[in-house]
C-alpha cells in the first residue's frame, strides 16, 4: 500500500490556539481529521506526527526513506535553519513535499530562505490548512 507521513515541526501543536490571523483557525487535530478522509479515499496509508525536536523530525525522514513512504514536512521554524533536515532527506532518498501555512515569502526576511528546499521534490505554501491538501495531492503522482 502506498504511504504518506505528515511531519510537523516546532510549535505547530498550538495551530488554532494563537495567532489566527497568521495560521488559521485549525487546529492540528483538524488537518489530520480532513487528510486522513483524503488519504482513505485515494488508498494510501497515512502516518501523522508533531514533534518540537530536530532529532525526531530527523529519525522520521529516515524512516519514510527506509519505508518507502512519501513525506509532507512543515518543519516549522527549522525549516530556515537545519541543515540536519536538509541532509535527512537528502541522505535518506525520501520524496518531500515541504509545506507552510503561511506565505513565508510574505514575511520577515529570515523567513525567505529554506534549507529544505533544494532537496524537497516541491514547495507549497500560504494556504493555510488547504497546503497539506494540496501537498497531498501533489506527492500523490511520485510515490513509489
Ligand atoms: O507557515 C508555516 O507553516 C510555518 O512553517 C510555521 C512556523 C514558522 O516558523 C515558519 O516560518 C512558517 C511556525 C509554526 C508556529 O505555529 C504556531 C501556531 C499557533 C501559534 C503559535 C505558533
Amino acid at each position: 500500500m502506498k504511504a504518506v507521513h505528515v511531519l510537523n515541526g516546532p510549535n505547530l501543536n498550538l495551530l488554532g490556539t494563537r495567532e489566527p490571523a497568521t495560521y488559521g483557525t485549525a487546529t492540528l487535530a483538524d488537518i489530520e481529521a480532513s487528510l486522513q478522509a483524503r488519504a482513505k479515499a485515494a488508498g494510501v496509508a497515512l502516518t501523522f506526527r508533531q514533534s518540537n525536536h530536530e532529532g525526531d523530525l530527523v529519525d522520521w525522514i529516515q524512516e519514510a526513506g527506509k519505508s518507502g513512504a512519501g513525506v509532507l514536512l512543515n518543519a516549522g521554524a527549522f525549516t530556515h535553519t537545519s541543515i540536519a533536515l536538509h541532509d535527512a532527506i537528502k541522505g535518506s532518498g525520501a520524496i518531500v513535499v515541504e509545506l507552510h501555512l503561511s506565505n513565508v515569502f510574505a514575511r520577515e526576511p529570515f523567513r525567505h530562505h529554506s534549507t529544505l528546499s533544494a532537496v524537497a521534490k516541491g514547495v507549497i505554501c500560504g494556504f493555510g490548512a488547504a497546503s497539506y491538501t494540496l501537498a497531498f495531492d501533489a506527492i500523490l503522482p511520485h510515490l513509489p
